[in-house]
């Protein structure tokens, strides 16, 4: 049987599973816009971060009807990279697509449509005419919208946030590694701040059906195109066949560890790498955390459960082993759009004002 990417040295495994996949269609592009992104901060000095966010999804069939998602809403990453774009940093936001974006986020995704935020202008006497009367913004949102109009222009203008989006796992990884080697003339003042929900689990493209699975028996002349069935694909050579054969059995094999490459031959020399770990289980947060902070000798882990994520995290660094930062529920603030967000956590992240803060 063939080594598992588990049971491969992480150069094998990058090896086998780049080369088991097509490269994204939109590859080339996304590298090209990189690379100018690039060398025009490498020319200005600026410190530049590559921010992923949203959740890779995983393909059930080649042609793809079905797939496995994992959650995010990217509300972290896109708050986030708001945050590194005021500080001064230009933000390439690697992103799963349509899931939020820095800025839009306030107006989208949430529980009022964007047309909520608008209305139409009384009619003036030059636009008499209700049906060419002038669409503004509510008054009540005006001071807020105004804001958030102003960094995203300024982040525009300036060519501060390169946006790049991904679908599926295998799109991310390849999109991860081009970036970091793309980002190798940074130096030092490169940052990977890798906030995305990467699946931890795939179906290799040799054992991935090409066509929509069937969940009914087809007549026996169909047999032939459909012969990479459902069952045959995913119980697996050893396994035997479900007894209802309207069972799907999936098997899944472990997705490989790339944060490894990353830290160690993708990215830049002397750069900094931030990894995430999402936990619903409080009690294997920290453990899990620390675990791969030694695994993958970065420079911090920051630990977030799923039920309280956008409240407390943990930082993990090889300094400080467990540090805690929390929004006391008074400044738990709430979004121009009604939308909970995280504005006061990562105001407590940058103004280092709540380590340890009670939630209250
Ligand atoms: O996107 P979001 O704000 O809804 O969620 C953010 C998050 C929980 C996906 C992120 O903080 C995180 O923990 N990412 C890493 C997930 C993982 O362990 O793979």
């Amino acid at each position: 049987m063939a080594p598992s990417f588990g049971e491969m040295e992480p150069a094998e495994a990058e090896s086998v599973y780049f080369n088991e996949y097509p490269p994204p269609k939109a590859l080339p592009k996304h590298e090209a816009l990189a690379r100018a992104f690039v060398e025009l901060h490498v020319e200005d000095k600026r410190r530049v971060v590559l921010v992923t966010s949203g959740g890779t999804t995983v393909p059930l069939e080649t042609q793809t009807v079905r797939f496995i998602d994992n959650f995010s809403a990217g509300t972290r990453g896109a708050t986030s990279a708001e945050y590194f774009l005021e500080q001064g940093y230009a933000v390439i936001f690697l992103h799963r697509q349509y899931s939020l974006l820095p800025y839009s986020r306030h107006y989208s995704h949430s529980t009022n449509c964007f047309l909520d935020f608008m209305d139409e202008a009384p009619p003036t006497d030059a636009s008499a005419d209700s049906d060419h009367g002038r669409i503004v913004v509510r008054s009540e949102y005006q001071d807020a919208m105004r804001d958030v109009l102003r960094k995203y222009r300024y982040a525009k203008q300036h060519n501060r946030l390169l946006l790049l989006p991904f679908t599926t796992v295998a799109e991310y990884m390849f999109e991860l590694r081009s970036l970091a080697k793309i980002m190798q003339p940074i130096g030092a003042n490169a940052l990977f701040y890798l906030a995305a929900a990467v699946s931890d689990f795939f179906i290799p493209r040799s054992r991935m059906a090409e066509h929509k699975i069937q969940s009914s028996e087809l007549p026996a002349h169909f047999q032939k195109d459909n012969s990479v069935g459902a069952e045959e694909i995913y119980t697996g050579e050893n396994e035997e066949k479900p007894a209802n054969s309207k069972k799907l059995v999936i098997n899944l094999d472990p997705v490989p560890k790339f944060l490894h490459r990353l830290v160690d031959g993708w990215a830049p020399e002397g750069s900094m790498v931030v990894s995430f770990k999402l936990e619903t289980d409080p009690s294997l947060l920290v453990y899990k955390a620390q675990t791969a902070l030694q695994r993958y000798s970065h420079h911090l882990v920051i630990g977030n459960l799923l039920s309280t994520r956008k409240w407390e995290v943990v930082f993990i660094s090889p300094d400080q082993p467990e540090r805690w930062i929390r929004v006391p529920k008074s400044r738990r603030s709430k979004s121009i759009s009604g939308v909970e967000d995280q504005v006061g956590l990562a105001e407590a992240m940058k103004g280092e004002k709540g380590p340890d803060t009670q939630t209250d």
